[in-house]
């Protein structure tokens, strides 16, 4: 009775004992596979890590390679600033304000001058404001090779006395009219029918707007021309 207890009690004692193996060695297998596993993912992320950076000394590479050098050296300029470099008027024209000036060197009629200015597809100057005034008397004291050369401009009194036309048909704004003082006097020697055309020319530089004459339109001027800008 007392063996077959002792036997019972050692078979339950291996029986334990093979249990606590079990749990142990499974316990192990799940250690040891979490490890694994943790270690095929590190291993994995190693490797990813790797073919990015592989990746990305590839497109460098074929960035350097494909550029052409003297790109590298010539950057594009913005369209606004290359606009601005390039010349806006032909050759012997000066810009200003939107407009391309011509200041002629040779001297002709008011009409034969008006003909010259249209020929180069402009017409003889318009002045429509101050500020132009004082730009065109500055030119006309720089290009001046006499003390009293004159210039002629796109003024007329020809269809009426006294009812002076710009070249565009707009009629003179009283109040923005630059007469040397006496002007206009309309004189009628040595021509008999008057002066009918209109000079600026500069005495004072630039402190002086005063500067338009009225002359007769036979008598032979140097001229300004004026056109808009290319496009
Ligand atoms: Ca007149
Ligand atoms: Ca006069």
């Amino acid at each position: 009775m007392v063996s077959a207890s002792n036997r019972r009690s050692g078979v339950t004692s291996e029986r334990v004992a093979l249990l606590v193996l079990s749990v142990l060695l499974a316990a192990a297998v799940t250690a040891l596979g979490v490890t694994l596993y943790e270690n095929t993912q590190t291993i994995k992320n190693f490797q990813k890590s790797l073919q990015n950076l592989q990746d990305e000394a590839k497109n460098l590479t074929g960035n350097l390679s494909g550029t052409e050098p003297w790109k590298v050296e010539q950057p594009t300029k913005p369209p606004s600033v290359r606009n601005k470099t390039c010349p806006s008027c032909e050759d012997g024209w000066e810009p200003h304000g939107g407009k391309c000036y011509f200041f002629s060197s040779v001297t002709l009629t008011w009409d034969q001058s008006r003909k010259q200015c249209k020929s180069m597809r402009g017409d003889l100057v318009v002045i429509n404001s101050r500020e132009e005034q004082r730009f065109l008397v500055s030119r006309v004291s720089e290009k001046k090779e006499k003390p009293y050369e004159m210039f002629w401009i796109g003024l007329t009194d020809s269809k009426k006395e006294g009812e002076w036309i710009w070249v565009d048909d707009t009629r003179l704004n009283a109040s923005l009219t630059f007469w040397h003082e006496g002007e206009p006097n309309n004189w009628k020697r040595p021509d008999r029918d008057g002066e009918n055309c209109v000079t600026m020319w500069e005495k004072d530089g630039v402190k002086n707007l005063k500067t338009w004459f009225d002359q007769s339109c036979k008598s032979s001027q140097k001229s300004i021309c004026e056109k808009l800008e290319k496009a």
